[in-house]
Order: structure tokens, then sequence, then C-alpha cells
């Protein structure tokens, strides 16, 4: 039996819940696959963690974590921890620490799930966001803090090797699919400087990658074809900060944040890679048994797929895609299943 050693880090708020959810498909899976098997192991690194023992990560988890074949991932944020604190100390220490550079977002409407735009069923996106550097660089200071003249700096770092690597990812993702179009986003008219150098090595990379279709748009720009053309997009790379400003509105066009799914790809293969909903905690619903747990389960078809179970992450999509096809849809779809309805259905669906 091929046993996979998970990681399980749900995190806070709906973390919990839809990680427990996404636990209990995977487990049901496995019970038509004999030959495939699941090793869970949980980890309470959440803010309530940090509040009582003044860390998210313990001394040595990072080097636990090295051990694993996958991260399954939940939510970090909290109301009693500023978020730049939890986002540091829990989830880009894992991004960061393991090098999971590549950070992939498809988008697309799912069967039965109504989308306020109008050209939805057009939208299949797959949005690679640079992991690794550039806005997320934590490189910046505070000075004179608390006077009138105080000053913060937030420095973006770009460099050769990290540009260039996430766009051989991205032609390559874009390879792999039948339109075999990428589109480059930055903001270079206004970023005169790392950005410029994002351009030019994009169009560089672009020289060994013939048989891709590729355009440039500013990411300004490119929210509005995201609305107005979505049939013009196929795989989108961007850096950190905008792709995940138009990985969000790519989630919300395809029906709701609560269903996108996004993992964290160590390419190399040297650590583990990590995979959560794109989705935070949002504490607002927390206990309440309505979070979607749509986002967590496509995120595990993902997570399938990484670990070359093809067979499974398919059995998985399609009963994920039958029950929200058939109806049952949480609230923030406009539906009124909770998270364990949802649950027991696609259970249901996988053992029919
Ligand atoms: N599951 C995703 C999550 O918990 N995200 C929390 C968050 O605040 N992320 C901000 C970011 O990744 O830029």
């Amino acid at each position: 039996m091929k046993k996979h050693r998970i990681a399980v880090i749900p995190g806070d708020g709906i973390g919990l819940e839809v990680i427990d959810a996404g636990k209990k498909v995977l487990e049901t899976l496995v019970e038509s696959y004999p030959s495939v098997g699941f090793e869970f192991k949980d980890f309470d690194w959440s803010s309530k963690r940090y509040l009582e023992k003044g860390q998210y990560i313990p001394d040595g988890g990072i080097e636990e974590l090295k051990t694993f074949d996958a991260i399954y991932f939940g939510a970090v944020g909290s109301e009693e921890v500023p978020d730049h604190i939890s986002l540091w100390d829990l989830r880009l220490k894992i991004c960061q620490g393991f090098d999971q550079y590549a950070n992939v977002r498809p988008a697309r409407v799912l069967p039965g799930v109504t989308s306020r735009l109008q050209h939805a069923d057009k939208i299949d996106w797959v949005i690679i966001r640079e992991n690794s550097e550039g806005e997320y660089s934590g490189n910046g200071g505070r000075v004179h803090q608390g006077l009138p003249d105080e000053v913060g700096t937030e420095v973006s770092l770009f460099t050769r090797k990290g540009i260039e690597r996430i766009h051989r990812f991205a032609f390559d993702m874009a390879m792999s699919r039948p339109r075999k179009k990428l589109t480059l986003v930055t903001k270079s008219n206004a970023q005169r400087h790392g950005m410029v150098l994002w351009d030019e090595i994009f169009f560089e990379v672009a020289k060994d990658y013939p048989e891709v279709e590729i355009n440039r748009e500013l990411v300004d720009a490119v929210t509005t074809t995201m609305v107005l053309k979505p049939e013009r997009l196929d795989v989108i790379v961007a850096t950190n900060l905008h792709a995940d400003i138009i990985s969000d509105l790519a989630a919300a066009l395809s029906g709701s944040l609560g269903i996108a799914p996004t993992a964290n790809l160590n390419p190399s293969g040297e650590f583990p890679s990590m995979f959560e909903p794109i989705h935070g905690s949002a504490f607002d619903i927390t206990g309440k048994g309505i979070a979607n747990p749509i986002g967590a389960f496509w995120t595990a078809v993902m997570m399938l797929e990484h670990l070359g179970e093809q067979t499974l992450a398919e059995r998985l999509m399609a009963a994920v895609e039958e029950v929200i096809g058939s109806g049952l849809q949480a609230p923030d779809l406009g539906g009124k299943a909770t998270t364990r309805e949802i649950t027991d259905a696609v259970c249901a669906s996988i053992r029919e």
C-alpha cells in the first residue's frame, strides 16, 4: 500500500471546520482504493497557540514538517492577533521556508454555481502567483515611531532568479493547457525598476516557448479584462501582491471565495508543498457550521494530483461537481446547506 504522510494544519477560524471536512472526504475516498492510504498528523499551529505559548510554530516544527509528503492547511487570521503577525509567523514561514515559490490558483465556474458575471462560463483561468519575494520580502522598516514625522517603508525585492523561475513555471503551465496562452501582469508603467525587470525576463523566457501565445496587461487593466472579456485569459502570471488581489477577484467572479483552491508548490520537490483553500479564517461565521467546504475539497484534489493520485483526484472532483451541481450549496453561494450536509453528500457520491 502507498501511504501518503500528510501534515494537517487547520489553523484558525473556519480552517478547522473545512479541513476536518476535507480529511473526511479523503478518508472516504481511500475506502474505494485499498492500494492508497493517508497518514494524517494534526498540528495545532494557530493563533490560539500563539496567544497561549507565544509561538505559532514550535521550535523544531519546520524540521518536522520536512518529513511529510504534503501539507494540508486551513486558514490563518484571528481577531486577537494582528494580521501581519499571524501571516508572517505561520503561513509565510512555511511558504518561504520551504521555497514554495509557485502559487497556483485555478478559477472556473463549477456546475450549478451562479456567478454575478454575465459571461462567467468563459472563465477558465490559472493564476500563477510568485510566492517567495516581491512585495512579500518583508523588507522595510519604521522610524520615528509615534512621532509626527513617522516614516514606514516597504521595499519590494525582485531577483532575476526569482522572476525567471516563476516565468518558466508559468510557461510550462501554459504549455500543459489546450489554449497555450499566457498573460504577463505587472505595473511596469508606474513601477519602473522591478516591474520592468519582470517584463524583460518574461520576454527572454518566451523565446524558449514559441508555441505559447503571449500578451502583457497592466494589473489595473487586467481587472477589466477579467470582468468584460474573460475568454481572452488562460494562464496569468503576476507578482505576489498583484496575483493575490486578482485571484480574489477571480474567485468572486467564479461564484465565491469559499470554493477557490490553491497550491503552494516547491517545484524541485526538495521540500513539501502546501495546499490550502484561498479563503481566510472568516471569524464572522466560525462555529456556525455553514462554512463552504468546497474550497478545501478542491484543494484536496490539487494535493492528490501533486501526490500522483490522478484517479483519486478525478473521482473527488467528480463528486464535488455532482453535489454542487445538484444545488446543495452553502450560504456564500446563496444556498442553505451546512458544512456537514455538503460533506456527507460528497462522501455519499464518492461511495456510489
Ligand atoms: N488559506 C489562506 C489564508 O489563510 N490566507 C490568509 C491571508 O491573510 N493571506 C494573505 C496572503 O496570503 O497574502
